[in-house]
């Protein structure tokens, strides 16, 4: 059975404009929400993966050798340098620095660089060079695969360790992803506000609520006529990780 009705009601877990040009069809069978928009489409899964499924992800993403407990671990106390001193067993975070206005700044979040050998990839002024895949991201990647028929050679991954942590806005329209990406964002842990807004007008926006275990793809030209961002939250003192799973063309 499809659904197709438009827009703000309020048990949706999106909101998109009332305007001519946004429309939505929710496939229960699959439980799959395809939103349309100006230039571009998504496809959002509230429950890609079961919730056991994506918290078991999220702690072996964060599993290290200090015994730190993912959930309790005042991550914050980690800053900077001293966070290079904790031995992730499964993931090789690192906080990097990025070049803001000529000064070099620390990302307000912890990434990782995943994919296969040469899959490079350039932004904001770094340029990360990939970590073999491990067994689960290869059993998140088949995943979005065998579901959406689709291929991914890379994954960006971001550790929003609180609130506090953050993504700018910004679009994934870097030379290396090709004219028109589809790219695949997998949610774990705590729920975030994740926003679109359109280049031609700031205040039209598109708004979703990101829980743990779902998916969002992001499609057609949307990376040119779109941005996105996490803004902070701060009073959310829990981690979440999110997962964009990319297709870098070799050069
Ligand atoms: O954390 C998210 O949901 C978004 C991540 C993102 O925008 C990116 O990796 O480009």
């Amino acid at each position: 059975m499809s659904d197709n009705k438009k827009n703000h009601v309020s048990t949706l877990p999106f909101s998109i404009p009332t305007e001519d040009g946004y429309f939505f069809n929710y496939n229960e069978k699959i439980r799959s929400y395809t939103i349309n928009i100006p230039n571009g489409e998504l496809y959002y899964i509230e429950h890609f993966f079961t919730e056991a499924v994506a918290h078991s992800l999220l702690a072996s993403f964060l599993q290290n050798e200090d015994n730190l407990d993912w959930k309790s671990t005042d991550w914050r106390a980690y800053e900077k340098e001293k966070f290079t001193t904790i031995q992730f067993s499964n993931i090789q975070w690192r906080h990097d620095q990025i070049k803001l206005f000529g000064k070099s700044i620390y990302t307000p979040r912890y990434s990782a660089w995943y994919g296969d050998k040469g899959m490079n990839y350039t932004y904001s002024g770094l340029t990360l060079s990939p970590i073999p895949w491990n067994k689960d991201l290869i059993f998140i990647k088949k995943s979005i695969q065998e579901r959406f028929n689709n291929k991914y050679n890379s994954v960006l991954l971001n550790w929003y360790r609180d609130g506090n942590d953050y993504m700018s806005w910004h679009a994934d329209d870097e030379k290396e992803l090709g004219q028109n990406p589809t790219i695949a964002s997998v949610n774990l842990g705590t729920t975030r506000r994740f926003l679109l807004r359109r280049n031609s007008n700031h205040a039209e926006k598109i708004e979703f609520q990101l829980k743990n275990g779902s998916l969002l793809i992001m499609k057609g030209k949307l990376q040119h006529y779109w941005q996105h961002s996490v803004p902070k939250q701060r009073k959310i003192q829990t981690n979440r990780i999110n997962l964009t799973f990319r297709n870098i063309l070799k050069s």
